[in-house]
């Protein structure tokens, strides 16, 4: 005996709203899901940035003061030191100062291919003791500020500084 039953599906109404229902929260999750890459995306760039500051912060910090074999006070690079480069011929903290690479380098000139969307700018200015705030004259003090700026897409940045001060 086969029994009746009025019922055994979906009707094509009802699988067009189950459509629509699941369209909509779809586009709703993409929503979400878009937002949480983006804002997982932003501090590892940032990281990277700072990552890159750190180095070249650190890479200026462990120069001399000022250049050995010149008068106390002499600020800025040296004969055989150039601004585009390469770093790995700077021996004293001011020779960094308006340094800049874009994309980023290593000391020896070479482009950290990883990184072409950052760029890096260093900064080096003699303040005084109860100012490092206030830039004054070059070589006019024992102290030196160093700002070392990372900046990557349109309106991002990092900036790390340090203080270099004459033994
Ligand atoms: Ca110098
Ligand atoms: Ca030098």
């Amino acid at each position: 005996m086969i029994k009746y039953c009025p019922r055994s599906g979906f009707t094509l109404i009802e699988l067009i709203l189950v459509i629509i229902i699941l369209g909509v929260a779809l586009v709703g999750l993409m929503d979400q899901f878009s937002l949480v890459i983006t804002r997982t995306a932003k501090p590892v760039s940032t990281y990277v940035a700072l990552n890159l500051a750190q180095g070249l912060l650190a890479e200026v910090l462990s120069k001399d003061f000022e250049d050995t074999g010149l008068p106390a006070g002499s600020f800025g690079r040296e004969a055989g030191e150039l601004l585009a480069g390469p770093r790995n011929l700077f021996d004293d903290v001011d020779d960094y100062d308006d340094w800049t690479s874009q994309p980023p380098q290593d000391r020896q000139g070479l482009v950290l291919s990883d990184f072409t969307q950052y760029t890096r700018n260093v900064i080096v200015a003699n303040v005084l003791s109860d100012d490092l705030d206030s830039d004054t004259t070059d070589g006019s003090t024992d102290y030196k500020k160093i700002q070392v700026q990372v900046l990557w897409l349109s309106d991002e940045e990092v900036v790390l500084s340090g203080l270099k001060i004459k033994k």
